[in-house]
């Protein structure tokens, strides 16, 4: 059994435990209303995508996210929020050693004595949700199960329906497909990004993903049969029928995007297993990219 495994199917403790640290590291967080910037690389991005669309759905104030690369040098935030399992990560820790005393800077990480915590003002511990996979699952997942809880949230019954999931994955059929496209809206299109960096790192599958009102304006014209249309969310008006003409797959089960991102791990973690791959030790990939100093 893959270190993987083991961590998709913890999720519903761990998530559990996320929200249950969620009142003490109130302090930590962001004021409500204040201007936040949230940057992550990789699966961590696409964890601050969702949160930040979280957080200004919730009213709590204007949030942004980044690639920890590429935030916009001339912008003005209240407080910068990093998500990194690792601490380790070159863009993330080179970033807030130049902002360190600009601007508060709260950590998310699972290793909270990692180089990162030296150039954080608060630091938030998940340690309890640290892997042994390089893919990302549990880390993730549960950085949104606390931000969900932060944000006023009863994450029992996700983490209920997380379980009935991991119990009964029900599966699309893969076997004959070549490619698959996500979809969703506000801050399910992370998640839409997310699951489709899952099965590009442990199945090397061709994917791709979009926010759910951009399909049609292009990337439609590749589906067909023999590929798969993937929705987290609740679709916009028409867009399940104007993809089924195509020929192609449509997934459609309208339950939490967070829960139904538990069902494609389910599925990660089947499909790499069918093509005889390791996704604890992805072709290329390692567990935090750790660049050398220019
Ligand atoms: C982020 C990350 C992972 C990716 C790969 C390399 O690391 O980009 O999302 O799957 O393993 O690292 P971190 O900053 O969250 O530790």
């Amino acid at each position: 059994m893959t270190h993987m495994h083991e961590e998709i199917w913890s999720q519903p403790a761990r998530w559990r435990e996320a929200a249950a640290l969620a009142p003490a590291a109130a302090a930590a967080l962001p004021a409500p209303g204040e201007r936040v910037a949230v940057v992550g690389c990789g699966t961590s991005w696409f964890m601050a995508q969702a949160w930040a669309r979280l957080r200004e759905a919730a009213g709590a104030g204007e949030t942004d996210a980044f690639t920890a690369s590429d935030l916009p040098a001339d912008r003005r935030y209240d407080r910068l929020v990093a998500i990194t399992r690792s601490g380790t990560t070159t863009e993330i820790v080179t970033l807030l050693g130049e902002l360190r005393g600009r601007l508060p800077i709260t950590t998310v990480t699972a290793v909270p004595d990692a180089p990162v915590a030296a150039v954080s003002d608060a630091v938030v511990d998940l340690s309890f949700a640290d892997e042994r996979s390089v893919v990302q699952t549990v880390f993730a997942t549960s950085v949104l199960a606390f931000v969900r809880a932060s944000l006023g949230e009863d994450v029992g019954p996700l983490a209920a329906a997380a379980q009935d999931v991991l119990d009964a994955p029900d599966l699309p059929a893969v076997a004959g497909i070549e490619q698959i496209t996500f979809l969703g809206s506000g801050w399910a299109w992370g998640l839409a990004q997310e699951a489709a960096l899952k099965l590009r790192e442990s199945c090397r599958l061709w994917t791709e993903a979009y926010p759910s009102m951009e399909y049609r304006h292009g990337p439609i014209a590749i589906a067909e049969p023999g590929r798969l249309v993937w929705l987290f969310g609740a679709p916009p008006a028409g867009l399940v029928a104007d993809v089924a003409a195509t020929g192609a797959t449509v997934v459609d089960h309208r339950v939490d995007p967070l829960v139904e991102l538990v069902r494609l791990h389910c599925l990660a973690d089947a499909l790499s297993a069918a093509r005889g791959l390791d996704p604890d030790s992805p072709r290329s990939l390692s567990r935090a990219v750790i660049l050398p100093s220019a």
